[in-house]
């Protein structure tokens, strides 16, 4: 907290005050990146083609056409980008790497230059006393591995295995935290299923197909990071949840509820913690069963050191009259509720309802927030501060919904705010922004917000000595 400039840093209520101090000494706070969305630099340095650089080339995928190839330009600026985490007082970096920046072609030969970048990047960390959580794919999959099928191709979670391997050889002497996949739900539901995120295909049995060929990467990556590092290494996967939540008590009500469930967090939470698919899952979707080989389920469902929990908001479901399928289900607004410029409800409560039930239903041990944030729609008017209050209010009432769940049990570990800075949203753009630090893209001028002056002084807060 040293170069902390007092004057700046929003003056926390006295709730706030003991809401920082209702967190146990030792929980990690932190925030979360993705290399696609902020590094840029997409032909540097010997980085090879992603899919994600591909689809956004492809008219009429993205908002405006936009696309990666400069971005927040973190690439360049990592150093200093960097500093921001020391000044809001942060712990711990949750950030990805990039697979075409290794490994050019998917597989083969290693593209030093790609691997020193993280190096140089762990260690600065390190040097702040800043824990690195690193996250091996966060979808920028090498387009030469799309090329021979992607994720529906078997071949490939064996390639995200070896992958896996050499990131962990070159880092795990320094990094003790590490995640395989994030949000697989979405690499292979929106990437094969619906076709709005890369490689952008339209087809519902190509995305189960790519799920189970995600997860085998998964578990097979738990066991060559583990082979490839200390003992003291610990090794997780990062999902989505998206809580599901009856409109009325109607029995379609209740059955279409179910079919949201299943869909949107079980079909990932149960092969990873049970080791099977949700019964009637693939009944539900009307779709075959992917090619399970014997001994599969088991790879999927090698015990973890940790889930990573990502959760923005809920679903509302009003059942539909005749049957749907499990990803047709009907979602409704909330009268009354606050919606984020992603049009998604701010509904705290559900945020704690997940927790408590990820450790009483599944018995996740160690429990991390990897991700949580709002998109606002912030002004800027050239000046050193953006007023960002529904985003203050927003991190204020999550936080406050995570300490809940500390209270009801949940072994929660530590929380990841998303994000550090505002950066390309995917399929929309530079058009929402999630930040705790603005982005001023036209100068790339970092300001760090509201939000991220209370996140800072909850954290100074958070190590002062707890209250008795
Ligand atoms: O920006 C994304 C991130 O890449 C994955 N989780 C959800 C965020 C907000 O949509």
């Amino acid at each position: 907290m040293s170069n902390r400039n007092i004057n700046e840093i929003a003056v926390l209520s006295s709730p706030d005050v003991e809401l920082s101090r209702t967190f146990p000494t030792g929980f990690l706070w932190g925030a979360a990146t993705a290399s696609y969305q902020i590094e840029g630099a997409v032909n540097e340095d010997g980085r090879g083609v992603s899919i994600w650089d591909t689809f956004a080339a492809t008219p009429g995928k993205i908002l405006n056409g936009e696309n990666g190839d400069v971005t927040i330009d973190h690439y360049h600026r990592m150093l200093a980008d960097l500093d921001i985490l020391s000044e809001i007082g942060l712990a711990a970096y949750r950030f990805s790497l990039a697979w075409p920046r290794i490994l050019p072609n998917g597989s083969g030969t290693v593209n030093e230059k790609g691997l020193d970048f993280y190096d140089r990047m762990v260690d600065a960390l390190l040097a702040k006393g800043i824990r690195p959580f690193a996250t091996l794919y966060h979808w920028d999959l090498p387009q030469a591995l799309q090329d021979a099928g992607g994720w529906t191709n078997r071949e490939t979670s064996y390639r995200f295995a070896d992958y896996a391997e050499v990131v962990a050889r070159r880092l795990g002497d320094r990094v003790q935290d590490w995640m395989t996949l994030n949000e697989p739900w979405c690499a292979a539901y929106l990437g094969y299923g619906n076709g709005v995120h890369a490689p952008g295909i339209k087809d519902r049995q190509a995305a189960v197909n790519a799920a189970h060929h995600l997860l085998l990467g998964h578990g097979l990556a738990v066991a060559r990071i583990r082979e490839s590092t200390p003992a003291t290494s610990r090794v997780g996967i990062v999902l989505n949840f998206t809580p599901a939540y009856p409109a009325d008590d109607r029995p379609e009500t209740i059955r279409d509820t179910a079919f949201a469930d299943m869909f949107s967090n079980r079909w990932f939470l149960e092969p990873v913690t049970r080791g099977n698919y949700p019964a009637g899952f693939f009944e539900a979707m009307q779709l075959t069963p992917p090619l399970i080989a014997e001994g599969d389920m088991e790879i999927i469902s090698t015990p973890i050191d940790f889930m990573g929990v990502n959760n923005y908001t809920r679903n509302v479901v009003a059942g539909s009259p005749t049957p749907v399928l499990a990803d047709e289900v009907r979602t409704v607004n909330v009268p009354g509720a606050i919606y984020t410029e992603m049009d998604w409800e701010v509904n705290p409560q559900s945020l704690t309802d997940l927790l408590v039930r990820l450790y009483a239903e599944y018995g996740v041990q160690n429990l991390y927030v990897t991700e949580n944030g709002s998109a606002f729609a912030d002004q800027w008017d050239g000046g050193a501060h953006i007023h960002d209050a529904q985003r203050v209010e927003y991190l204020r009432d999550y936080l406050a919904a995570v300490s809940d769940a500390l209270k009801r049990g949940a072994p929660l570990r530590g929380y990841f705010v998303w994000s550090l800075m505002d950066n390309y949203e995917w399929e929309r753009g530079y058009s929402k922004r999630f930040g705790v630090v603005y982005v001023d893209y036209p100068t790339q001028r970092r300001i760090i917000k509201d939000s991220g002056r209370w996140y800072q002084s909850f954290l100074a807060e958070y190590s002062q000595e707890p209250v008795q």
